[in-house]
Order: structure tokens, then C-alpha cells, then sequence
């Protein structure tokens, strides 16, 4: 079940320490925890809160694509990433709007300046998908998932697909203890580079009786709205991978470095902490499909999803 993630979440409530963050939000926080989920035992997508899985399987596919553009996203309905990329435009040169500073933390306080906000959050989406030329300088997320795992830059001007050679690892050299995919480049790690650097930085997967099992190694978890998203995410790509091979699906083990509920989540946290967790769904891949990179977003399909409803809370920027 879930029981793992609401146990994570009671003990960052216990003994989280106090701790300012990058976003100006604060946070509770701890460093270093496990979470295991037997992916035998169902589908690790929560039931305590209604998780939005359609976002879930189109951010992934978008990974897989290798695409960093957000024009993607929003082609599919899919608002989760557009914060960031929204920063750079407003801090460009080319933007002449209403002044942006720190709009993040800002229309969280101010309703006017909201309003403000959500026009300008609305008419670059618009722009990001009607005009592809816009799409290109202001859309791209740089050198984040999509790029670092299947167009990995080498110093000699070449290119690594870490997708495909992982996959034919698994299918030919299944004990190799090697089978790992790196999202982190130190050397990408500036803002010029990435719109934000990686939190998944790692994950390494794993096969024994038959079974894939996959790792997952984040530096900096935001447990109340990425986490949950997280956990499904790769519960999901590890789905699609151990089809693939011929495997059936182990565990996922999720490892967090820096694991925090935001301040401004500590309510909803408690809301969810409250509600008592139902049956896992299940999901069925397409069985016509016969690889990874041709899965689409009807190939995967969640079945017995009878989550608590959702529960609201404010993303930090
Ligand atoms: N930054 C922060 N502060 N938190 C994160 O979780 C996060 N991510 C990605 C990149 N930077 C991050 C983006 N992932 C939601 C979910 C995942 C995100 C970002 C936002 C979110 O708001 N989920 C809502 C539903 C949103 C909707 O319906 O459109 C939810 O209730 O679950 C870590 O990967």
C-alpha cells in the first residue's frame, strides 16, 4: 500500500527540523529516508489524495521522448512544469509586461498582483503553443530528464542515450550491477544551462527471479505535491521498462536526500495523514506495443483508481 509515504510524511511532522529553502517558503525538513514499494502489490499511486495520473504518464512520456520543450505539456493539458520556464521569459529582454519579480511567493500574498499573474501565466502559455518560434527561445527547459537521459552531451561532442543502452543492458547483461541512469552533470549545473537541476539525480535498476526492481536516488523531495507524482512516475517507467525486457515488476525504492513538507503544506498534510488508505489501482499496458519509445498516452491505462478527493496546495517557485 501506501503506508511507506504516509509514514514519511508523519515523520518529517515529528522530527523535521525547521529550514529556509531556495523559494523563500520555508520548510520541515530531513535528510536521508527510504521508501520501499512492492510494485507486486499494486499500483503505487496514492489513495489518500486524488493524484492527477494522466499528468503523471504525459510528464513521463515526455522524458522518454528525450523532449525538454514545455510546448509538449501544454499540448496535453499538462501545467506542471510551466513556472520555470515562465521566469525566464519574464526576466528577458524581449518581455514587456507587468513587473514579475518573485511572482511565485508574491501571488501567494497578493490577490491583485495574482490576477496579474495568472493573465501573463495565460497568455505565454497561449504563445508557447500557437507560435513555435516563441516556443523555442522561451518553452525550453534546458538540459533537464528529457536531454540528460537520452541525449547525454559528452565532452568529445557526442551523444549517450542512457534510455536505450539501459534497456539493452537489462535484456542482455541482467546481473550487471552498472544498470544506471544519470540525470546530474556538474557540469550543467548553472542557471544558464538548466532551468532547474535535476532532483532525480539517479536511478539504478536491479533484476533477480525474474523481476525489475528500480532505485531511485532524489536530492530534494517536496513530499506533499512532487513526491507523490515521483513515487508513480517511476513505478510506472519501471512498468514499461520490465515489459519490455520480459521481466515482471519488483520494487521501487525511493531514497530522498533533503525531504520536505513545505509550510504552507503542513495542513494539507494533516488533512490526507487523516483519511485511511483504500485498494491500490492497477494499470495495463498496451501489449501490441514493443518498445518504450512508441508508448502513448492511451497505451497505459489505470484500472480500480477510487481515490479520497484532492486536496489543493500551492506550488513553490
Ligand atoms: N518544484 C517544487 N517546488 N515542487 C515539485 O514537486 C517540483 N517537481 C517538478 C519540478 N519542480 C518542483 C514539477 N512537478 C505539481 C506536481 C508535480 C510537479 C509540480 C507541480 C502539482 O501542482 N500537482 C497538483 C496538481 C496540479 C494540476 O492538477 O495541474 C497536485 O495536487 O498534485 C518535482 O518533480
Amino acid at each position: 500500500g501506501e503506508q511507506a509515504y504516509l509514514e514519511l510524511c508523519q515523520y518529517v511532522l515529528d522530527q523535521g527540523t525547521h529550514k529556509g529553502d531556495r523559494t523563500g517558503t520555508g520548510t520541515i525538513s530531513v535528510f536521508g529516508y527510504q521508501m520501499r514499494f512492492d510494485l507486486q502489490q499494486g499500483f503505487p499511486l496514492l489513495t489518500t489524495k486524488k493524484v492527477p495520473f494522466r499528468l503523471i504518464k504525459s510528464e513521463l512520456l515526455w522524458f522518454i521522448s528525450g523532449d525538454t520543450n514545455i510546448q509538449y505539456l501544454l499540448k496535453h493539458n499538462n501545467n506542471i512544469w510551466n513556472e520555470w520556464p515562465f521566469r525566464n521569459w519574464v526576466n528577458s529582454s524581449d518581455y514587456k509586461g507587468p513587473d514579475m519579480t518573485d511572482f511565485g511567493i508574491r501571488s501567494q500574498q497578493d490577490l491583485e498582483f495574482k490576477a496579474l499573474y495568472d493573465q501573463e501565466m495565460a497568455r505565454f502559455k497561449e504563445r508557447i503553443v500557437q507560435d513555435d518560434e516563441f516556443a523555442r527561445t522561451y518553452g525550453d527547459l534546458g538540459n533537464v530528464y528529457g536531454k540528460q537521459w537520452r541525449e547525454w552531451q559528452t565532452s568529445r561532442g557526442e551523444t549517450i542515450d542512457q534510455i536505450k543502452d539501459v534497456i539493452e543492458m537489462i535484456k542482455h547483461n541482467p546481473d550487471s550491477r552498472r544498470l544506471i541512469v544519470s540525470a546530474w552533470n556538474p557540469e550543467d549545473i548553472s542557471p544558464e544551462k538548466a532551468a532547474l537541476p535535476p532532483c532525480h539525480i539517479l536511478f539504478q535498476f536491479y533484476v533477480a527471479d525474474g523481476k525489475l526492481s528500480c532505485q531511485l536516488y532524489q536530492r530534494s523531495g517536496d513530499i506533499f505535491l512532487g513526491v507523490p507524482f515521483n513515487i508513480a512516475s517511476y513505478a510506472l517507467l519501471t512498468h514499461l521498462i520490465a515489459r519490455e525486457c520480459g521481466l515482471e515488476v519488483g520494487e521501487f525504492i525511493h531514497t530522498l536526500g533533503d525531504a520536505h513538507i513545505y509550510s504552507n503544506h503542513i495542513e494539507q498534510v494533516r488533512t490526507q495523514l487523516a483519511r485511511t488508505p483504500r485498494t491500490l489501482p492497477t494499470i495495463r499496458i498496451n501489449p501490441d506495443i514493443d518498445s518504450i519509445f512508441n508508448v502513448q498516452m492511451e497505451d497505459v491505462e489505470l484500472n480500480g483508481y477510487e481515490p479520497h478527493p484532492a486536496i489543493k496546495a500551492p506550488v513553490a517557485v
